[in-house]
């Protein structure tokens, strides 16, 4: 019988591929890559990886071509609010990385008055499901017009009078005379699974995939916190350490009043929490990037 293995779809090539990489590599895992370029090997996990283009993965999930996939939350929720698929794909994890906005952007020489400028206008846009439900929840009547590229120019050409398109730094919106004048959707690179229950083995896989996963996520912003102190300031140091919980204390050489704090911070950790810190009598602070965690 042949080995079980988990099935995971990434964009071959394009702005999520070095990251999804990176992430499979943050877990641990090595893709090798064959003379075949739409298919790898996970050497460390019966993982097998599908080298694809973005578009294609919510469908390759959905229908079970793949079992998980990373993507864009927006090209994600277009399949889904396209309504083409019984069961869509169903959303795991936020990924954090490729984050970017789905964005209305008019002519910079209109004088917006908020989304009933759009009134009766024609907004040229990849995304039409996600157009159209901003549009709704705006009460404005608007008409998509699907575009799958360039969207950008579809005003100078009098294709369209409006844009809604992803947005990054602004900069493309800015060369072709346009300004974003409203966010539809707020998106980074997610998670997606199929939706229909995984076998027993194929399941024990996913858990193993996604612990690691989230060890990843967990341990991207996760600081390990260093710090002498009074023993008294403990307590008030514990409140400013940000997502940290329960401290360990150590007894330092010599004993007296002062002790060693040690701790793992969830959140960022500013230079601002560093200053708090030194006013409640820390000195010597380190701050430590963590490579692993497991809950
Ligand atoms: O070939 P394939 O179909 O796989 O890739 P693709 O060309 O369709 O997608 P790709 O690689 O461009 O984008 C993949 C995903 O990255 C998108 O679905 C978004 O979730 C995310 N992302 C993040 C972006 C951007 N940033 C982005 N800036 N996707 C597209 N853009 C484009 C945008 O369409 C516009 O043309 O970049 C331009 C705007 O950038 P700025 O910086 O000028 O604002
Ligand atoms: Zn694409």
């Amino acid at each position: 019988m042949s080995e079980e293995r988990l099935r995971i779809a990434i964009q071959k090539s394009g702005r999520l591929a070095e990251e999804s990489v990176e992430l499979l590599k943050n877990c641990g895992l090595t893709i090798s890559r064959g003379r075949d370029t739409l298919y790898g090997r996970v050497q460390e996990m019966p993982i097998d990886v599908l080298l694809v283009r973005d578009d294609d993965i919510p469908a390759f999930v959905a229908d079970g071509a793949c079992d998980i996939g990373v993507v864009g939350e927006n090209v994600a929720e277009e399949d889904r609010l396209a309504g083409a698929r019984e069961t869509p794909a169903e959303l795991v994890a936020r990924l954090g990385f490729s984050r970017c906005r789905l964005m209305l952007a008019a002519p910079k020489e209109w004088a917006w008055n908020g989304p009933a400028s759009l009134e009766g206008k024609r907004i040229a846009t990849s995304y039409p499901g996600l157009t159209r439900r901003f549009l709704a929840a705006a009460k404005v009547k608007a008409t998509p017009v699907m575009m799958k590229g360039s969207v950008e120019v579809a005003p100078r050409l009098k294709i369209a009078d409006a844009v809604c398109d992803i947005v990054s730094t602004g900069a493309t919106l800015d060369a072709n005379g346009l300004r974003p004048v409203a966010t539809v959707f707020e998106s980074e690179a997610v998670l997606i699974r199929n939706p229909a229950s995984f076998g027993p083995a194929k399941q024990t896989i996913f858990e193993a995939f996604m612990k690691r996963v989230e060890g990843v996520m967990a341990s991207r912003e996760a600081k390990y916190v260093m710090m002498n102190a009074p023993r008294s300031a403990v307590p008030a140091i514990t409140e400013v350490l940000p997502g940290a919980e329960a401290p360990t204390v150590l007894e330092l050489a010599g004993g007296g009043d002062r002790v060693a704090i040690h701790a793992v911070c969830r959140e960022s950790v500013f230079w601002t929490t560093l200053e708090k810190l030194k006013r409640l009598g820390a000195s010597a602070i380190l701050v430590l990037p963590i490579e692993k965690m497991m809950a």
